[in-house]
């Protein structure tokens, strides 16, 4: 286990993700670390030799414990670092695992991450045996040949476990939400890049505090509120932001999010319109790409447009059209609905527009009151 203390680290960054060295920058912060010194090398899955040499040298002087490597190295690669460079390597979808890992709070998350940490280690411990019957594991990775083969058999029996425990509490989950969908509630999944602002809208609509942040992943858990939503009981879920090019092993590992999302009668997907046009056109399109893979578009989704208040109306206008453009390529006639969650503008015509599409699909629910769409706001968890 690592300390929480912050731990000096490098990070290698793949010149083909240069664009991605903010989000990596951060993402290294808030798993704990303190970035030291940046590498750039041409590939994402392997190091030159030279380069290889180069780092380890630089390790002997500032002496960060971890290398962080932004991208998916094969496991031979990581292993010549290690061996070269003598401390750990992380790669990016570790680094992920770990963030998750420090904010996981139900037993489920803490399994799913495990889970995830396994696969994503079995091919090193594999390469690791290799490597082993070839004599050629270096002696301060501590285990020999034999002592490796027993982690191997220990990781596959505990994954098989893990397997039985989650499939256990997936099935309690689903009773619930049968529960919940016979006396007659909806469920509404929030979802979005992460800090787009879904927890701030979640506790608008919900009157919740759940902590909001500029960090990615300040949400990690998923929560659900009932509210009374123009006379119907509505579920809204707040969940855990997606990022870009999701490696498939977190979405994976976050299986009970994407389920909530998949069983929703309606989406919100929040976009942040501040961002610049190519990121928001960018982010859009792999939103709904996630979306389409976890099979949760037969739901209507909803676009709650957020920030606008940070922008001026030419600039809100152009990127609305922007992204009627690029929504109405993946939905017929999109539903885009300009919000600011913390200055709750837009907040009931979004709600009114959600419960009128539903109304309209599920002529079970008693129609919205004719005048005065002022919604109800109850909390209940
Ligand atoms: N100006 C402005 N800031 C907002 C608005 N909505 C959210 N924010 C800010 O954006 C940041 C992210 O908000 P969150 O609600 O935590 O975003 P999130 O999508 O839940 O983020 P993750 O849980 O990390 O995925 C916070 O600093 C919020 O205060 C808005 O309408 N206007
Ligand atoms: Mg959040």
């Amino acid at each position: 286990m690592r300390s929480s203390l912050v731990e000096k680290a490098y990070l290698i960054i793949p010149r083909g993700l240069e664009d991605h060295l903010e989000e990596a920058r951060v993402l290294a912060r808030v798993a704990g670390y303190d970035v030291v010194r940046v590498w750039r090398t041409r590939y994402t899955w392997r190091l030159g030799r030279g380069l290889i040499g180069e780092i380890a040298r630089s390790v002997e002087a500032d002496k960060p414990s971890t290398i962080i490597f932004y991208g998916d190295p094969r496991p031979s690669t990581v292993f010549q670092l290690v061996k070269e460079c003598k401390v750990r390597v992380v790669d990016r979808v570790t680094l992920i695992l770990e963030i998750f890992a420090k904010h996981a709070g139900s037993r489920e998350a803490l399994l799913q991450i495990e889970m995830a940490r396994i696969k994503h280690e079995i091919p090193l411990v594999r390469e690791w045996i290799r490597r082993s019957k070839l004599g050629e594991l270096p002696g301060f990775l501590g285990p020999g040949g034999y002592a490796i083969d027993s982690y191997y058999r220990h990781l596959t029996s505990r994954l098989s476990r893990i397997r039985e425990e989650l499939e256990e509490l997936r099935r309690t989950r689903r009773l619930r939400l049968e529960s919940r969908r016979r006396h007659g509630m909806i469920h509404v999944a929030i979802v979005g890049y992460a800090s787009a602002g879904k927890t701030s809208l979640f506790n608008a609509i919900t009157g919740e505090n759940r902590a909001v942040g500029e960090e990615p992943f300040t949400t990690l858990q998923p929560k659900h509120t009932a509210v009374n939503v123009n006379g119907v009981k509505v579920v809204f879920i707040d969940t855990v932001g997606f990022i870009r090019d999701v490696p498939p092993e977190i979405v994976e590992a976050f299986h009970a999010v994407l389920e909530e999302i998949k069983h929703a009668d309606a989406i919100i997907f929040v976009v942040d319109i501040s961002e610049e046009e190519r990121v928001l056109k960018e982010k859009v399109e792999a939103g709904f790409k996630v979306l389409a893979r976890i099979e949760a578009l037969g739901a209507p989704v909803f676009i709650a447009a957020n920030k606008i208040d940070l922008v001026d109306e030419g600039k809100l206008k152009s990127r609305l059209k922007i992204l009627e453009e690029v929504v109405s390529r993946v939905i017929d006639s999109p539903k885009i609905i300009p919000i600011s969650a913390v200055k709750r503008i837009g907040l009931e015509e979004l709600l009114a527009t959600i419960t009128s599409t539903l109304n309209r699909s599920k002529p079970h629910h008693e129609p919205p009151p004719e005048a005065g769409l002022a919604v109800e706001i109850r909390g209940s968890s």
